[in-house]
């Protein structure tokens, strides 16, 4: 866990005073956790909160849009000013389900036809510091664009909780609210924009995307910025494995970090799980910015341990469209006096506490199985690996068998649209119990991608690999290799290698 962040861009580095409060439950004793902030509302501030229900398909795990109708109770009716967006899921009784079994994979919400922010798990809590707000009209485009995931085998009816901090324009300190709009920083913009860490990659078991990627991508992660104005706030969104999020701003030939934003991981699976807090900007943090400037994003992983597959970064940042004060970083003076200090918007959720990895009964040690058949093509359907899946007693739970250098081939045999399928290797005998750390993906360094096809109904990117199928490369080692389904992980199947005689 890096906590400075590194300040090697052309000014000295300054002294990185952290606030610091007493470590929340669930926190590591090595890791020193940023004071959870407490957002200064103006008078007249209400807090509403409001209920979208939605209905999650068995094993879903689909990126769709929800448009929040006018004139409903899924949103104000009265125009005004959001200054804060709390996210929460929650099921129709009113309980947060553990995110081993459905979790927001993520959320972004869209008004008036333009971004304001992005979250997952971590559900950061997205505030504007004093004096500054999302304008809002009940005419305006109001969209929910989630990805909600289903871990089970169930339907399930969710409901999408969110609370307002909402400043009505009749209350007087509505007259002096300054108005922000987003600017989205995101490494690969795309309505799905997602990368794959591939364990061993990058140095020192840390992958930055863009940067360690083929050069033809290095430019898709910039936003240039229209009018001069004030960046005002911002915090990342990373998944598991992330480590931090770096934002950047250049001006001509000059470029200065101006924000990590840390991944602070809670509880005993450090690193590999939901269960953190993005390091958002402190109310102080404020910087001015030129027409023609650009932000961009860098994202950092730890890729020691696993691969991360989907991965993402992204820095939604609050920009006014008039000057509004800050720091010119790139002065001296001015970047020494930009207050890169992070506060959390919400300590650990105790949702996010579910890891996973405990001995269970439920999965056979597929290396002292005997041999399955010999086999070319293992069918994916009911939740199930057809052959070689460690859940099935008998015959039908030993690993199918391949002949060196040949491979096996994978085919989603589930409602292909819906229910998405992976085959990815986890280390033998990945046979502990499901959680939101395991099992990961740690085995050899092949995926199969979610296979299946895009929902017709949804008109945003999806997870889909556009294919059912899937084989393995022919160049696998003899062998008993166990795997998992990355969309449901308390799949888990096996296959073996074995070498051709003579
Ligand atoms: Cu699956």
């Amino acid at each position: 866990m890096r906590l400075n962040s590194k300040r090697s861009f052309l000014v000295p580095a300054i002294a990185f005073v952290a606030l610091l409060a007493a470590a929340p439950a669930g926190a590591s004793a090595a890791i020193t956790y940023p004071k959870v902030a407490t957002p200064d509302y103006p008078a007249g501030t209400v807090t509403k909160t409001y209920k979208v229900p939605l209905t999650i398909k068995p094993g879903q795990n689909l990126n769709m849009l929800e448009t929040l109708r006018q004139n409903s109770d899924m949103r104000p009716s009265e125009p005004g000013w959001i200054l804060g967006f709390v996210p929460t899921l929650k099921l129709a009784n009113g309980t947060t389900p553990p995110v081993d079994q459905i979790h927001l994979h993520h959320l972004v919400l869209y008004l008036g036809g333009t971004l304001v922010t992005a979250a997952g798990e971590e559900k950061t809590h997205w505030i504007s510091p004093k004096g500054f707000g999302y304008r809002y009209n009940p005419s305006d485009l109001f969209i929910l664009n989630h990805m909600i995931h289903n871990l089970t085998a169930s339907p399930e009816k969710v409901i999408f909780e969110y609370t307002l901090y909402f400043l009505p324009d009749t209350a007087p300190a509505a007259a002096d609210i300054t108005r922000v709009r987003t600017a989205f920083v995101d490494v690969t913009p795309s309505t799905y924009p997602v990368f794959d860490v591939l364990r061993g990659s990058g140095v020192n078991g840390r992958y930055t995307y863009p940067q360690m990627s083929p050069a033809s991508l290095m430019r898709r992660n910039v936003v240039p910025i229209q009018h001069d104005g004030s960046l005002v706030a911002t915090a990342g969104h990373l998944h598991p494995g992330g480590l931090y999020t770096d934002l950047f701003l250049t001006r001509g030939d000059k470029t200065v970090k101006i924000f990590r934003s840390n991944a602070y991981y809670y509880g005993r699976a450090l690193g590999n799980s939901w269960n953190v807090s993005m390091g958002a900007t402190s109310p102080n943090w404020r910087v001015r910015v030129k027409a023609g400037d650009v932000l961009s994003i860098q994202v950092t992983y730890d890729s020691s341990k696993s691969s991360w597959y989907e991965s993402m970064g992204i820095s939604p940042v609050q920009i006014t469209d008039v000057p509004a004060g800050g720091v010119d970083p790139f002065t001296t003076d001015g970047y020494a006096a930009l207050d890169q200090t992070q506060v959390l918007t919400h300590g650990e959720l105790k949702e996010n506490r579910d890891y996973g990895g405990n001995k269970t009964s439920g999965y056979a040690d597929a290396r002292k199985l005997a041999d399955g058949p010999t086999l070319a093509q293992v069918n994916v359907k009911n939740f199930l690996y057809q052959q070689g899946d460690l859940t099935m007693p008998g015959k039908k739970g030993r690993p199918p068998v391949i002949k060196q250098g040949h491979s096996l081939t994978f085919v989603n045999q589930d409602p292909t649209t819906e229910i998405y399928h992976t085959a990815t290797p986890c280390k033998a005998p990945c046979d502990l119990s499901s959680g939101i750390s395991y099992p990961l993906a740690n085995g050899v360094t092949i995926d199969s991608g979610e296979l299946g096809f895009p929902y017709t109904g949804a008109a945003v990117m999806q997870a889909a690999a556009g294919t059912a199928s899937w084989s393995t490369p022919s160049t696998l080692k003899p062998g008993t290799y166990t795997y998992f389904c990355r969309v449901h992980p308390f799949m888990r199947g096996a296959f073996r290698v074995k070498a051709a005689k003579g």
